[in-house]
This record gives C-alpha cells, structure tokens and sequence, in this order.
C-alpha cells in the first residue's frame, strides 16, 4: 500500500511500470501532467517504442482552480471510477475503458483518448459531429433509465444510491449553480461590463423563485445516478466517436440536470458565435447546426427513454394511462431549468467557460455574455411551461436576435 501524495511525473511513470500486463518489462515510458481541468492532475504516460499509451487520473485533497484553501474529498476518484463502471456496463462504447482504480493513491488508470478532442475546443474551432447527437442521447436515455426507479429494482436502486452520497461535491454545484450566481458573492467573477444585468437578475422575484425551485429538485430529487458535469469539457470527441469522462460529480438527482447540462453547454457555444464567426451567414450556419443538435438531443433521447421505458419497466403503476407523459413533460420542463441554470452560472460564476472567455474583442465577448444571460435567464423563468423542444429552440433564437 503506497500512502496517498500527488505523484510527480517521474513517480507516474514508476506507477505505470507497476501495473501488470500493460507495457513491455524494462521499457522507456514518457510522462506529462497535463490536467487543464479544475480539479485533478491528469498524467498522460506513453511508450514510444510501441506507441501505447495511458492515462493515469489523481484527484487532489483540494479543488485546484482555487487552491489548498479549499479541500475537497478524495473520495470523489472512487465515486467517478465506479460511475465509470456503471455507465461501461450500460454503452461501453461512450465511455473510456478503465484499466484499474486505487484507493490509496484516488488514482485511476483509464484509456487514453488523445485521438480525441475536448468537445469545448472542437466547438470553438467549429467543427460538425454527427454522430453525436444520437451517441448522447443513446448515453443519456441507458444511464437515467437503467440507474432509476424505472429500470432497476427500487430496493437495489436505494442500496446503489448509497454509494453515491457525494455531499462535498453535490455543495460545489448547490453554491456554484444555485446560490452564488444570484446574489453578491465573492465566489463570483463578474465582467464589469456586464454587471448592470447581473444585478437585474438578482433583483428578479420570478427569476429567483424558480432557481430556488430548482435547487430545491437538486438537493431532493433522486431520481437516477447521474453524471452530474455533462459540460463540452467532459467529452472527448471525434466525428465518428464521442466518449464521457470525468463523472466525479455522480450523485442520484434529477435527471434533467445531466440533460439540461449539455444543452445549455451547446447554447453557451451558440451565444459565443458572436465571437467566433464574424461574418453573418457562417455564424448563423454553425448557429443553425447547434439548435439542430440540441432537438435531435431530445427528441432522440425521449424516443430512446420512453422504448426502454414500454419495454422493460415490470412495475404495473409506471403502466398507468398517461403518466409516461406527463413524467417526460416534468423532464423536459426540469431539462429547460436547469439548462437555464447552467447557462446563467457560467456568465459570471466561478467556473466559466472558454467558448465566451476567450473571445478576444471586448465587444464581441460582451454581446455573448449578454446573449448567455438572456437565454439562461429566459429558460428558468419559463421552465415550468415547456412543452416541447421547440420552445427552447424559440427563446435561443429571439435572445440573440
Ligand atoms: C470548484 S469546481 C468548479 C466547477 O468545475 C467543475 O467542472 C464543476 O462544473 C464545478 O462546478
Ligand atoms: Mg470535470
């Protein structure tokens, strides 16, 4: 047993040479830490001989986009590991294969996916993927169904959801997402420039009743194990493979929470188009692509939910006439909420995103965040009357009018 400390590069590769059956016996491994995330060190070990490779994921006792000031559970690796296992065991194809995972060390071997793009970046460059529409869908509808109530035995579901407390992390999202966005909080990194609307936000009654209804659903709602960080930076992508990773933040919640995610990440690439195409009909085109792909995102994932749904669910209750509806109407119109919350939390929050941050031209990185805010904030304060896609797709292309 090695006690836990943060590997140095040289350490990894030591670690890397231990791990049976993977590389030739005394073999030249390269090493390089290359986590960019928030919150863990990332080593990325390859063997030039044979062009294998590896990657080694450690979590650190603190969240590392802040420092040592603010510790943060180790027990997350083991929480994403065994998402991992969950989620491999449902579309082994979407997600990274994970070699081992040691406690000791919060350290998980995983597949290296450096044919891969972060998805973030392959939107910024404004690339097209087809596949993915369909990949997340197919990700979203076999994980929520499969980890809920609907899809599981419900004594086991309780028992499962046990493994999956994860108060340290599950308190970044209710202060990040549902708390410090809509008041004066030091935890918020507000662009001057846009301050005058932020602080109309906080002053909007009907806004902050339905962000505290929807926080209220994330600390209550258990209704599936979800990935609980579906963002553009947690998938690596290819035009013909799209992977998952990173699911730290796993928690039983409600599941338009992960659906609202990558919605309100594709929104988020949308408003940054002000940015990033500068000439009208290509900034439109790419436009047009994004809100295609969020509908095809839903309508592939409620046809998905609602097939697995008639054809495996035993329970006779989840039969009753009109309830599978009325059940899909309630995840779309938590999948408009929290998409909204997403959105507004990126703006102005901590964490923020480098589709509108690295926008160069004031101007342009201004309109964006505006657009950002305009969309989120229409989205929350309209979740509860959503009744289909399209409606999403409207309040999208008004806000940036
Ligand atoms: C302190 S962690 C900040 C953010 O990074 C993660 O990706 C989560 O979204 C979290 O809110
Ligand atoms: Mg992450």
């Amino acid at each position: 047993m090695t006690a836990y400390h943060p590997l140095t590069e040289e350490e990894a590769i030591l670690y890397a040479k231990g791990i049976p059956d993977l590389f030739q016996s005394d073999t030249k491994l390269v090493s390089r830490e290359i986590g960019d995330g928030n919150l863990n060190l990332v080593f990325h070990i390859t063997e030039p001989d044979s062009g294998k490779s590896i990657i080694l994921k450690q979590a650190l006792p603190y969240a590392k986009v802040v420092g040592e000031s603010w510790p943060l559970t180790l027990d997350r690796a083991r929480i994403e590991s065994e998402t991992l296992k969950i989620e491999a065991a449902l579309c082994p194809h979407l997600v990274p294969h994970v070699h081992l995972f040691d406690s000791d060390l919060a350290l998980t071997v995983m597949q290296d996916l450096s044919d891969h793009v972060i998805m973030r970046q392959g939107l910024i460059e404004r690339n097209r993927y087809p596949l993915f529409a369909a990949d997340i869908a197919h990700f979203l509808a076999h994980t929520l169904y499969y980890t809920s109530d609907l899809g599981m035995n419900q004594q086991q579901k309780k028992i499962q959801l046990g493994r999956f407390i994860n108060p340290e992390l599950c308190k970044i999202t209710e202060d990040l997402i549902f708390d410090d966005p809509y008041h004066d909080s030091s935890n918020n990194n507000i662009d001057p420039r846009i301050r005058d609307t932020v602080e109309q936000l906080w002053q909007d009654s009907d806004l902050l009743l339905e962000v505290a209804v929807l926080r209220e659903k994330f600390l209550t709602h258990a209704q599936a194990l979800l990935h609980g960080d579906l963002h553009t930076g947690s998938i690596f992508i290819r035009p013909d493979s799209t992977k998952v990773i990173d699911p730290e933040f796993a928690y039983y919640g409600p599941m338009g929470f992960d659906i609202g995610a990558i919605i309100a990440n594709l929104l988020l690439n949308f408003a940054a188009q002000e940015g990033w195409s500068p000439d009208e009909t290509e900034r439109e085109d790419y436009r047009g692509y994004l809100l295609e792909t969020i509908k095809e995102i839903w309508t592939t994932f409620d046809r998905e939910f609602r097939a697995l749904w008639n054809e495996h669910s035993t329970d006779r209750v989840f039969h009753t006439p009109g309830y599978q509806d009325l059940y899909m109407q309630n995840l779309l119109q938590d999948t408009f909420g929290f998409a909204g919350a997403k959105m507004v939390r990126r703006v102005h929050g901590l964490a923020q995103v480098a589709d509108i941050n690295k926008i160069e031209e004031p101007a342009a990185r201004e309109r964006a965040q505006r657009i950002a805010l305009a969309i989120g904030a229409s989205l929350i304060r309209f979740n509860r009357q959503a009744s289909s896609i399209d409606d999403l797709i409207d309040i999208a292309v008004k806000s940036a009018q």
